[in-house]
C-alpha cells in the first residue's frame, strides 16, 4: 500500500534532455498537460503528490524515480549513471528527509538508476544496464539485504532497446509480473505468473501499480485487455511527449 508519491514538473529545458527514442520533439504545453493528469491520476489512487518545482538546469530531472530506491523503511539515493543527471539528487535527498529518517546514498564508482529496480514483495529485481553497474548493484543489495530483503541481478546489457529493467518489466502484486518478450523466458521470473507483453505494446510494459489501480500508458488495447481481466482498474494516460525522452509511467515518480 503506498501512501505518498513525489513527481517533478518538467521545466522549459525538457527536450534537452537524453533521448534515442527517435519519436521528434517533445510539446512543452502538451508534456506539462500530461503531468498534470499523471499526478491527478495518483491522487485518485489515494496518494498525497509532492509536486516539486521544475528545475531547468536538469532537462531530465521530471523522471524522478531514478534518483531514489525506496523501501517502507529506508531511502537509497542513486548516483545515477549519466553525468548529466547527477546533480538532481540533491534536492530529492532533501525532500525524503521529510518522510524517512533512514537515508543511504550510492558512492562512486558505484551508479544505480532508480528505473533500473523493481520492487516484488520482499525482494528487488536490479537491472544492470548502462546506467546501473555491477558496483552500484552491489552497493543497493548490500543496503537492501540489511532491511531484510533479498535480490535478484538481471544483467540487460546486451538488450539495447530497454534504457531500464523496468522499460520492459512490472510487478503487480500477487506474484504477477509484465514483462516483455525478450525477458519473460529468463529464469529469473521463472517461479512468477507472467503476463506476456506483445511485441507491437512493449512500450505499455512499464505499467505502475498504486493500490487498487494500475496506470497504463494509453493505446495499448491487448495489454489493456489482459490487465482488466485480472481484476484491476485501469488508468491509462497519454504518455506520448514522455515517450519521445524514452520515458515511461513508472520514471515519473516516487512512490511510498
Ligand atoms: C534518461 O535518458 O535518463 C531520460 N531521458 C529518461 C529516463 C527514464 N527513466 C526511467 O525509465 N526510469
Amino acid at each position: 500500500m503506498f501512501h505518498y508519491a513525489i513527481a517533478r514538473k518538467l521545466g522549459a529545458t525538457f527536450s534537452d534532455g537524453l533521448t534515442t527514442a527517435n519519436l521528434g520533439q517533445p510539446e512543452l504545453a502538451t508534456a506539462l498537460k500530461q503531468h498534470d493528469a499523471y499526478c491527478s491520476a495518483l491522487r485518485q489512487c489515494g496518494l498525497e503528490v509532492t509536486v516539486l518545482e521544475a528545475d531547468p538546469r536538469y532537462p531530465d530531472s521530471t523522471f524522478v524515480e531514478d534518483t531514489a530506491v525506496l523501501t517502507s523503511k529506508s531511502a537509497v539515493i542513486t548516483n545515477p549513471g549519466a553525468d548529466s543527471r547527477k546533480g538532481e539528487v540533491a534536492e530529492i535527498k532533501t525532500t525524503l528527509t521529510r518522510f524517512y529518517e533512514k537515508i543511504f546514498t550510492i558512492t562512486p564508482p558505484g551508479t544505480v538508476d532508480g528505473g533500473d529496480i523493481c520492487e516484488a514483495g520482499c525482494r528487488f529485481f536490479i537491472g544492470l544496464s548502462d546506467r546501473t553497474n555491477e558496483e552500484g548493484g552491489r552497493q543497493l543489495a548490500e543496503l537492501l539485504a540489511k532491511e531484510g530483503y533479498g535480490t535478484v541481478f538481471v544483467d540487460i546489457r546486451d538488450m539495447k532497446d530497454l534504457l531500464h529493467l523496468k522499460s520492459g518489466i512490472a510487478y503487480l502484486g500477487d506474484d504477477t509480473f509484465v514483462l516483455v518478450d525478450a525477458l519473460a523466458s529468463r529464469p529469473e521470473f521463472n517461479t512468477y505468473n507472467i503476463i506476456r507483453v506483445k511485441p507491437d505494446e512493449n512500450y505499455a510494459a512499464n505499467c505502475v501499480r498504486v493500490n487498487d489501480y494500475v496506470l497504463l500508458a494509453e493505446g495499448y488495447p491487448q495489454l489493456k485487455k489482459t490487465i482488466e481481466m485480472r481484476g484491476f482498474t485501469l488508468k491509462p494516460l497519454n504518455m506520448s511527449e514522455f515517450q519521445k525522452m524514452d520515458g515511461g509511467l513508472s520514471c515519473l515518480s516516487l512512490r511510498f
